[in-house]
């Protein structure tokens, strides 16, 4: 950004770390602007075998559906030496299975709270219909259960599901609440991409965590940071300091970023290329081939890596090279480095497997016929100068009509931007065509303050007046701050209704 853009931002909407940093770095900014950095290079010693979370246990009801069981539990977990910390999982002490399901079947839940408070698991990514999406308007009471079933209708693709009560997201995931969720298909099974789970199809749940002094979970504020917790430690499917053992030439990861503000740039040690095969709604036209991988909270990214016999590389976090006005980036973690996870290569390799010349579809919605433009601000912990109401419908979109929403961040800080229901074509990032990781299909973009994104989305069905989906900041904070906005898919006659009242509301904002 051009230096009369910046003062010019920093001027009037920076807030006081601008405000502060503007007057010279003095005295105690400069003290903390120093020891903001956090870098794990070369200090990590990847002595743990990376855990890969198992796949759901599920058994066919008679109707035909498969039932998986969750039952979200507090307990303990031994994350490093010492006390063992207190966290919540689904169906273990930390985090959940992985969920595995083929287009066409039908899924169906029995989720149990054994919690001693309400919560809900939301499924991120899926499009499904309002009542079963598992958001702030479907929370479950401690003791209860919830029985959310549904086909599932979308390409193969990483997604994952966690908890969405309104006010409590962040704290609540931060506690371990997170799983996979993947979704396959017969394209892409007749691929021949690497698909052996836990072998050569790997999850990585990337989470940034602080630990106080008797090993328990600090979700504190860092100085200056608008951003709410930034960890300095990485979990990767909840192991510290974790290492893999490579049994293949090529390796798929399926990379999460399942932590609650930071934002990741993914490369390897020795700066190896890869290849980016999917985003957030599934399998790219082609591979992208890239020796960086940003990914903001919430967003998913498969990449498919090469690796020689014999050798040892590690998968890094780099600094975030743009998005933050003045020294803002600093107390918001994008100068920060990590090591992320050691690949430990076995001296000979199995070599079954191909990146195939033409994978999926490339979204197709640049051109279609659009029903209705929206433009959203984001600003704050607002969006178009407004907090999350659960009982305001901030508008209703047309069943089988496609719709172009222009985002953009009005800001000096760090936001995204997530819509339930659907996957989206990113059109245009400031008029341009968008960079490669953001051309295939997505649920959540990060926003570069002061850039406009053009997103084009079809409410293809699930018709609802009265039970909204989500839109909002996955940057967990600013999620439960308000940041966050209602709508509802009208059938061709519908008007917009009245939104149940819910029995349990929360309100810790
Ligand atoms: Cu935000």
């Amino acid at each position: 950004m051009e230096r009369r853009k910046a003062l010019k931002w920093s001027l009037i909407g920076g807030g006081a770390g601008v405000g502060a940093l503007t007057l010279g770095l003095g005295g105690t900014v400069a003290y903390f602007y120093n020891k903001a950095e956090v870098d794990t290079v070369g200090k990590v010693d990847f002595d743990s075998p990376l855990a890969i979370p198992p796949l759901a246990e599920s058994e066919e009801d008679s109707s035909g559906a498969r039932v998986f069981n969750l039952d979200i539990q507090s307990g303990e977990t031994a994350f490093k030496s010492g006390p063992a910390t207190r966290t919540w999982g689904i169906n273990g002490t930390y985090l959940g299975p992985t969920i595995r399901a083929k287009r066409g079947e039908e899924v169906a839940f029995r989720v149990v709270n054994s919690l001693d408070e309400s919560t809900s698991i939301h499924w991120h990514g899926m499009h499904l219909p309002a009542v079963m999406d598992g958001g702030p308007h479907q929370e479950v009471e401690p003791g209860g259960d919830w029985a959310p079933q549904w086909t599932i209708n979308q390409q193969a693709a990483t997604l994952w599901y966690h908890p969405h009560p309104h006010g409590r997201t962040a704290e609540h995931i931060y506690k371990g609440l997170s799983g996979m969720f993947i979704i396959d298909d017969d394209e892409s099974e007749a691929l021949g991409l690497p698909s052996e789970y836990g072998v050569d199809d790997v999850p990585m749940i990337v989470q940034d965590r602080k630990f106080d002094d008797g090993n328990q979970l600090d979700d504190s504020g860092a100085f200056l940071s608008s951003q709410g917790v930034l960890g300095d430690e990485i979990l990767v499917n909840g192991t510290l300091g974790p290492y893999f053992e490579v049994s293949s030439r090529l390796v798929r990861l399926r990379l999460l970023n399942a932590s609650n503000s930071r934002l990741y740039n993914f490369g390897f040690s020795d700066d190896r290329t890869f290849s980016l095969v999917a985003t957030d709604g599934g399998l790219m036209p082609e591979a992208w081939e890239t020796d960086r991988i940003e990914l903001s909270p919430g967003e998913r990214a498969e990449i498919v890596v090469a690796f020689e016999p014999g050798e040892a590389v590690t998968l890094r976090s780099y600094p975030i090279e743009e998005g933050y006005v003045f020294g803002l980036g600093r107390f918001n973690g994008a100068d920060d480095r990590f090591g992320i996870c050691r690949f430990q290569v076995a001296n000979s390799l199995a070599d079954e497997t191909e990146i195939p010349a033409a994978m999926g579809t490339a979204p197709d919605l640049d051109g279609a016929e659009v029903a209705e433009e929206r433009s959203f601000s984001l600003s704050g912990t607002s969006i178009n100068g407004e907090k999350m109401a659960m009982d305001r419908i901030d508008f209703g979109v047309r069943e089988g009509t496609v719709e172009v929403w222009e985002v953009s961040n009005h800001d000096g800080y760090m936001h995204n931007f997530h819509v339930h229901d659907v996957q989206y074509q990113v059109l245009t990032v400031d008029g341009d065509t968008p960079p490669p990781h953001l051309r295939g299909w997505k649920d959540t973009v990060r926003l570069v303050p002061q850039r406009e994104y053009r997103i084009a989305m079809r409410f293809s069905d699930y018709t609802d007046p009265n039970l909204p989906y989500m839109y909002h900041c996955h940057l967990l904070t600013h999620e439960d701050a308000g940041m966050m906005g209602q709508f509802v898919v009208l059938g061709e006659d519908e008007e917009i209704g009245t939104v149940p009242e819910v029995s349990t509301v929360h309100d810790h904002s």
